[in-house]
């Protein structure tokens, strides 16, 4: 069973996690999702989680400690550990990285906020407590904290988790449709009832039957689609 840890200062934004796909996985006991509120460890009496940047500088950057605290509460065991922190410059998350993830036995998710997390706590983690910690992006624009960014690495790497899926077919499908020569084909255009749709017709291909060029033709059509997107 995959397990999952969130720490946030916002868990509430974490609950969709709970809902759906996710909801009945975690009921089938496939994975558990457990979100933290990164509050309950801050150390002062105010209760504060960020403070000034050494250097200068706009904004606000997540002090060490109340991370510390709440990442030793959730990995108090002998298992191995894999840290995930959201930062706009991180590695870019893409399906292999969701394949990857899915394999594992602990992820832990440290979602940040303001300018992000004191640089330590990854250096910690990766150096003095062995966890395997991945600075991960989900692309290349700026979103205001982590959560989000967790969301969808939660949502991609579960439905890769056997059982998670209704249909397993569909999963073998596109790990098919996914592996070209160099890696990456974008999926064929999909039709279903009715035929005819306001005067569009299905490809006359998809009602023959003929399941040899039917697959012949949902290659082709994928590699039209991946050249159009791979263009300028
Ligand atoms: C992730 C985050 C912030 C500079 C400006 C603003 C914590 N693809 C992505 N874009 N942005 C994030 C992300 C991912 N993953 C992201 C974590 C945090 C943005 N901010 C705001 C940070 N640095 C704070």
């Amino acid at each position: 069973m995959l397990k999952i840890s969130i720490i946030s200062i916002f868990p509430e934004y974490l609950k969709p996690l709970e809902l759906s796909l996710l909801g009945k996985a975690q009921e089938k006991g496939l994975i558990s999702i457990d979100i933290h509120d990164l509050r309950k460890h801050a150390t002062d009496p105010h209760h504060s989680v960020d403070d000034t940047p050494y250097g200068g500088g706009a904004g606000m950057v997540m002090s060490a400690e109340p991370w510390g605290l709440a990442i030793d509460e959730v990995s108090n065991s002998e298992a191995e550990f894999d840290l995930i922190v959201l930062t706009p410059a991180g590695k870019k998350f893409d399906q292999q990285m969701a394949m990857s993830f899915s394999k594992k036995e602990n992820l832990i998710f440290a979602c940040g906020r303001y300018e992000g997390i004191d640089a330590r706590v990854s250096k910690y983690y990766a150096e003095k407590r062995n966890f395997k910690v991945h600075e991960v992006s989900i692309g290349d624009y700026v979103l205001g904290g982590g959560e989000v960014a967790t969301m969808v690495i939660v949502e991609a790497t579960a439905r890769l988790i056997p059982g998670v899926l209704g249909n397993p077919q569909s999963l073998k499908e596109e790990s098919h449709t996914l592996t070209n020569k160099d890696g990456s084909l974008v999926e064929y255009p999909n039709y279903t009832k009715p035929a005819n749709w306001r005067g569009l017709e299905v490809p006359e291909i998809l009602l023959s039957g003929n399941h040899g060029e039917i697959e012949k033709w949902r290659i082709k059509e994928a590699e039209r689609r991946t050249q159009a997107l791979t263009k300028e």
